[in-house]
């Protein structure tokens, strides 16, 4: 059997040679397949005598584990080489930043509430929430508007059903958010400032009118608080949102049940070419309601109007949305038309903050 030493050198070469795994198994298959070289040299020692047959079968079992050894390393050799050759073609450079993909956009409702709470914020008040159902005490008698007041019907109200034969007064949906404010009072006590912002639902459906909208209020209690203050914090307010040096803000006597006294506030703005410019001009539009927390309401809340005072108001975050982002049509907001929330959508990355500017 001298043809094993060049056997067993054709078959190491031939492994080596192998390339890749396909090759390396036609290799295997030449040597020790069912069909293979060395296979058919085992079959071939039947026919040998018992002395020859135990030489020769030791000589081909070393050639066989030998030729297997070979395949086994190269095979490992060439995964080795494949997986190397992976990490170098994918390698991610995971300290790069992140390619934002644009899932949705921001309602320029939910916008504005986060440009609206960051101004605020930094003038010092805490956002508070509230139940969108709410009793009628907390909706109503709480400020000032008792169960006989014209109030009650002006304000188109949503009344939930009570079970048959429950004759209590029936709990409502949310006519504005001053119920909040009257749940923050109760709970934290004076000093306080808060704002309010969040949904409110009033039975009215026509251009400028949605049966739900949007409301923020605001609230500051202490010991001096004065209409002063007010006048200051809502023009600030009102520089920082619309982007302007400077704003001019008009109160108006007016009456809300819930202050006194109470005022409406316009804006000085102009109207040129259907364009809408906010600080300067000479048209005045209506922007909110506020006025001094009436002693009742405080002490409805918890509150001694002895001892404390200070102002309260509200505004519609719809209606100043439009006003800003140049939005004409209000029910558009409330209709989810895709195309319409890209154009007028805002970026999820694009947060609003007092530094980078409030407006893109
Ligand atoms: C307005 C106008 C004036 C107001 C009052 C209160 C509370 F709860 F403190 F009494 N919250 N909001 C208020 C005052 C709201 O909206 C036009």
């Amino acid at each position: 059997m001298d043809g094993l030493d060049t056997l067993k050198a054709r078959f190491i070469a031939a492994v080596s040679a192998a390339s890749d795994e396909a090759a390396l198994e036609e290799v295997r298959l030449a040597a020790l397949g069912k069909k293979g070289e060395i296979s058919a040299l085992m079959a071939g020692l039947g026919k040998m005598d018992p002395e020859a047959r135990k030489a020769a079968g030791a000589q081909l079992n070393i050639l066989k584990d030998e030729i297997d050894a070979a395949l086994r390393a190269k095979k490992a050799a060439l995964a080795d080489a494949a997986l190397n050759e992976r990490l170098q073609a994918e390698w991610l450079d995971v300290t790069l930043p992140g390619r934002p993909r644009r899932m949705g956009t921001i309602h320029p409702v939910s916008q504005v509430m986060d440009e609206l709470t960051a101004i605020f914020a930094d003038m010092g008040f805490a956002v508070a929430e509230g139940p969108q159902v709410e009793s009628d005490w907390y909706n109503f008698d709480a400020l000032n508007i008792p169960p006989e007041h014209p109030a009650r019907q002006e304000h188109d109200t949503f009344f939930m059903a009570r079970a048959e034969g429950d004759n209590r007064p029936p709990h409502v949906l949310r006519t504005h958010t001053s119920p909040v404010q009257i749940r923050a009072m109760a709970a934290q006590g004076a000093p306080i400032r808060v704002i309010a912002p969040g949904r409110v639902y009033r039975m009215d459906m026509d251009q400028t009118h949605t049966p739900m909208f949007h409301q923020v209020e605001g609230l500051a209690i202490d010991r001096d608080i004065s209409m002063a203050n007010l006048k200051w914090t809502l023009e600030e307010f009102c520089r920082a949102f619309f982007k302007v040096p400077s704003v001019e803000l008009r109160f108006r006597a007016s009456h809300f049940p819930f202050t006194e006294p109470s005022a409406e506030v316009d804006i000085r703005c102009s109207w040129e070419g259907g364009q809408l410019k906010i600080g300067e001009g000479d048209k005045w539009m209506e922007i909110l309601g506020s006025g001094m927390v009436h002693p009742k309401v405080l002490a409805a809340a918890g509150v001694d109007p002895t001892q404390w005072q200070g102002f309260a108001f509200g505004m519609g975050i719809d209606r100043i949305a439009m006003l800003k982002y140049g939005i004409p049509d209000l029910r558009a907001f409330f209709e989810s038309d895709l195309r319409w929330l890209r154009h007028y959508g805002f970026a999820a990355l694009d947060m609003p903050d007092l530094a980078g500017g409030l407006s893109r």
